[in-house]
């Protein structure tokens, strides 16, 4: 069977693994993010033959209004998006809450869980319409398991879990799939660097561990996308072995 895929995020890190995954199985995939030059460079490095079933698009998904004109746009052969990868999301800054700004925790709602459900809000319809279709939210195991400086950052993964459950809850007697994809460290990808702002520092998260990489979570969503049709994966959390949940911390007072 051959699938339209939407990808999101798509100029770099894991959304780059799995829509490469997705074009060279020979399924027709958009990739969309905010570098045009980075979508074509991706699209280049394709033969072109490939290229053909490759549809590029540049946009802010926090930007609602330019998320319509996209989804709007989408040529006819492109239009009936069978697969949604929500994977376009930042995290911004890792102090504690006390010293964090303001306005990255308002860029990483904006984009984390307002940009994510406005595109699937666009998506959906169709979908149903056709009763054919499967939607990927990533999200991250920081939803689930707080660490000091995840604050909104970890608050924006637990909505994306929250909101693919009930997804899938108000989506029950359709034949659609939803699918929350809960990842631990993924080095490779620019994730680091967005959130520290320097690239130094952001090589040494990964020191030492045997990360996983986008082409892990890649395999992941592919299995999961074509497993029988009757068969739904609701939830897929993957950690690199060296890493675990963390106990709790107590901050005990000393008699003196
Ligand atoms: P990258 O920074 O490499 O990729 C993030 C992608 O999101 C880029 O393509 C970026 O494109 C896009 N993006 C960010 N903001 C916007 C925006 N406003 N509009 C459109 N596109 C946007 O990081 P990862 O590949 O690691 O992250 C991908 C997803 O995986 C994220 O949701 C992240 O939270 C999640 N995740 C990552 C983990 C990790 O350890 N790396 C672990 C668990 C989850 P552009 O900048 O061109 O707009
Ligand atoms: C990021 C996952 O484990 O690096 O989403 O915090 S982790």
């Amino acid at each position: 069977m051959r699938f339209i895929v939407l990808v999101t995020g798509a100029t770099s890190g894991i959304g780059a693994g799995v829509a490469s995954r997705f074009i060279n199985e020979g399924h027709k995939v958009i990739v969309t993010g905010r570098r045009n030059a980075l979508l074509e460079q991706f699209k280049n490095s394709f033969p072109l033959a490939k290229q053909e079933n490759l549809l590029i698009s540049s946009f802010d998904i926090s930007d609602g209004e330019a998320t319509k004109n996209f989804v709007q746009s989408i040529p006819q052969e492109f239009k009936s998006v069978d697969i949604l990868i929500n994977n376009a999301g930042l995290a911004l800054g890792l102090d504690l809450a006390h010293r964090a700004e303001l306005h990255e925790w308002d860029q990483m709602i904006d984009t984390n869980i307002k940009g994510l459900i406005n595109i699937t809000n666009l998506t959906l319809p169709g979908m149903v319409s056709r009763s054919r279709g499967h939607i990927f939210n990533v999200g991250s195991v920081a939803g689930t398991y707080p660490y000091p400086g995840g604050n909104v950052y970890g608050a924006t993964k637990a909505f994306v879990h929250g909101y693919t459950a009930d997804l899938r809850e108000s989506l029950e007697g359709s034949s659609l799939r939803i699918t929350s994809v809960e990842p631990g460290m993924v080095s490779g990808t620019e994730f680091s660097n967005v959130r520290l702002g320097d690239d130094i520092r952001a090589s040494k998260v990964y020191e030492g561990i045997n990360a996983l990489c986008a082409d892990d979570i890649a395999e992941a969503i592919y299995w999961a996308a074509t497993l029988p049709s009757h068969v739904s994966i609701n939830r897929l959390e993957l950690m690199p072995v060296q890493q675990a949940f963390g106990s709790p911390v107590f901050s005990r007072t000393t008699s003196s």
